[in-house]
């Protein structure tokens, strides 16, 4: 795509130069001197610099988004959500793939993204795989009061891995991870830290959005969007900046670790019955990698604490 959005500059740059090359050609010896000619071309492109701009429209960017997540997490509605500014709240299940096309101004790029909306239910894996390459941008949905729709995103990305084969890159997708209906408060089980962790370890984007209120979208499709167009005039390479982790994986193991941990001695991970040596030494590791002023991964904060209190719960109970 930015292949055929440079050419297409390319060739308004080409058009131009020979435009003025034209004006200024009259039959002169081989033998002028090299001076002259480069005052022509200097006095040539003062010219163009002082004559208006011809504003040139850019042809929009073409790009493919797809949607992804389990069934009933919210897709259909969140990209209805942007496109028609309204919830639908019986909006029929999608069967296979929903397709759209839409125009957004983003930036001063105009954009044409052909979106694919997939059914989430594994019945529709056949009409699914088709559909995964060529892809610049991934809305990967959960609900956040569904645990298991967030468990699943692992296999979301391992199904679209196996699709695109040995030779796709999925570094080369933005990816965005909705964690969809916040409206519903009453039920949430997946908190922000958590996803929010999953997804910036992983270099996607992450936003908390409700199909339902509102909240987020648009804040959601036009970081996505920038971000695409960024990819796209990167060479459809994602630029570095935009990974943008500013934590290390061994940071996020650890938080994940303690957060699904059993009991104080699984946190500190050492064997029920260890020695207080043990366990202060277990507990200065996972201090060192998570405190506070080190660490700025989410829920890292949580996680310290956590750690503090398991090794005095356990140094209570040990000689
Ligand atoms: N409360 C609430 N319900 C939502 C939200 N988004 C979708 N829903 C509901 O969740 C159900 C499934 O939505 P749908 O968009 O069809 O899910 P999909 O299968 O992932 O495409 C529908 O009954 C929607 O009304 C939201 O943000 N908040
Ligand atoms: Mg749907």
């Amino acid at each position: 795509m930015e292949t055929r959005g440079g050419g297409e500059r390319g060739r308004t740059r080409k058009c131009r130069a020979s435009g003025g090359a034209r004006a200024l050609r009259r039959p002169r010896p081989r033998s002028r001197p090299k001076v002259a000619v480069v005052a022509a071309v200097v006095a040539a492109a003062a010219m163009e610099a002082t004559a208006p701009k011809r504003k040139e429209p850019r042809k929009p960017l073409r790009i493919k988004v797809i949607s992804m997540g389990n069934a009933e997490v919210g897709k259909s509605c969140i990209i209805k959500r942007y496109c028609e500014k309204r919830f639908v709240p019986k909006y029929l299940a999608t069967i296979g793939i929903d397709y759209g096309v839409t125009k957004v101004q983003i930036r001063d790029r105009e954009i044409k993204v052909n979106i694919f909306d997939m059914a989430g239910h594994p019945f529709f894996y056949e009409v699914r795989n088709e559909f995964y390459k060529d892809t610049q941008g991934v809305i990967l949905v959960y609900d956040v009061g569904q645990k298991e729709s967030f468990d699943a995103l692992d296999s979301w990305l391992a199904e679209m891995k196996q699709e695109l084969g040995p030779h796709g890159n999925m570094d080369n997708v933005v990816f965005v991870v909705c964690a969809n209906k916040i409206d519903c408060t009453k039920h949430r089980s997946v908190d922000e830290s958590e996803g929010r962790l999953w997804a910036e370890s992983r270099g996607f984007l992450y936003f908390e959005t409700s199909a339902q209120t509102g909240e987020g979208i648009n804040e959601m499709f036009q970081t996505f969007y920038s971000a695409i167009i960024d990819l796209c005039d990167n060479g459809g390479k994602r630029p570095p900046s935009s990974v943008g982790v500013s934590f290390t994986k061994e940071q996020a193991d650890a938080i994940r670790r303690i957060r699904n941990s059993k009991d104080s001695w699984d946190m500190l991970g050492v064997k029920p019955g260890a020695t207080r040596d043990e366990v202060n030494k277990a507990y200065r590791k996972l201090a060192v990698l998570l405190h506070p002023d080190k660490c700025v991964a989410p829920g890292s904060e949580d996680a310290f604490k956590a750690v503090v209190n398991a090794r005095t719960a356990l140094l209570k109970n040990i000689k």
